[in-house]
């Protein structure tokens, strides 16, 4: 990428199991097999100290008020966005794993206000893209990988979660990209890698939007 070009802010978002981790670490191979400069980072990113709090929380050694543990998910995207922005403005596109989105979603369906849990995520950097794994029914996943070992995992909840996604995607569609979580590994692959690589050049003199 040439200088004064910009990298892309890719999300990966999804119910519990839908293929995040395993899409975005394809994307990240894909992109740096083009010659890209490109990041994989996730959240909750554990390693900071409020990030080990969240850990905490969700492998339920630790209880918080509802309205305090969305708090510090959202102050965890806020710790790192100086060094996001930085990342993307020297031209190196980040895959992220899960971002505000996720936070709306998952507070949301315990039963916060959907405004309320949105507030604190105004002003982060706004994705290029989103592409939300969608599940056709709730329980499709719950048969994949070490389902059910964490705070929210499960069937009952991840479907008010999935409720959630959904708003936000109808209301986000101009950057959003649903795609069928059931579809094979490499089918997928294929639709997130050709949206990519459109997407790339097209941001790469844009400025960077902040979310509103
Ligand atoms: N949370 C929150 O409440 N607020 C926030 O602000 C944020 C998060 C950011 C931890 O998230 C929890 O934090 C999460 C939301 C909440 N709670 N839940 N549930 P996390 O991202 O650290 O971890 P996770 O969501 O529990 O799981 P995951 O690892 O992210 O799942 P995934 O990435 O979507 O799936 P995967 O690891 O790629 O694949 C799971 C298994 O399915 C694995 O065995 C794969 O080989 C298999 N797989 C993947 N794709 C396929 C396809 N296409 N077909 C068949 N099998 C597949």
């Amino acid at each position: 990428m040439s200088a004064g070009k910009r990298g892309a802010l890719i999300i990966f978002e999804g119910c519990d199991r839908s293929g995040k981790t395993t899409q975005s670490r394809l994307l990240v191979k894909h992109l740096k097999s083009k010659g890209l400069s490109v990041l994989a980072m996730n959240f909750p990113e554990r390693s900071s100290s409020i990030g080990q709090v969240i850990n905490s929380y969700l492998t339920n050694s630790k209880d918080l008020p509802d309205e305090v543990i969305h708090l510090m998910f959202s102050a965890n995207r806020w710790e790192h966005m100086n060094q996001v922005k930085q990342q993307l403005l020297e031209g190196t596109t980040l895959v992220v794993d899960r971002y505000s989105y996720s936070g709306v979603a998952y507070s949301a369906a315990k039963g916060l206000d959907f405004d309320w849990c949105y507030a604190p995520e105004r002003g982060l950097l706004k994705p290029d893209a989103v592409f939300y794994l969608r599940a056709p029914a709730a329980d499709d996943l719950a048969n994949r990988g070490q389902y059910g070992e964490e705070r929210y995992e499960k069937v009952e909840f991840q479907g008010r979660v999935a409720k959630v996604f959904d708003k936000i995607c109808s209301k986000e569609a101009s950057y959003w990209h649903q795609l069928d979580a059931s579809q094979s590994v490499d089918d997928l692959h294929a639709q997130v890698a050709g949206i990519a690589e459109e997407l790339l050049p097209k941001v790469a003199n844009q400025p960077i939007d902040k979310l509103s």
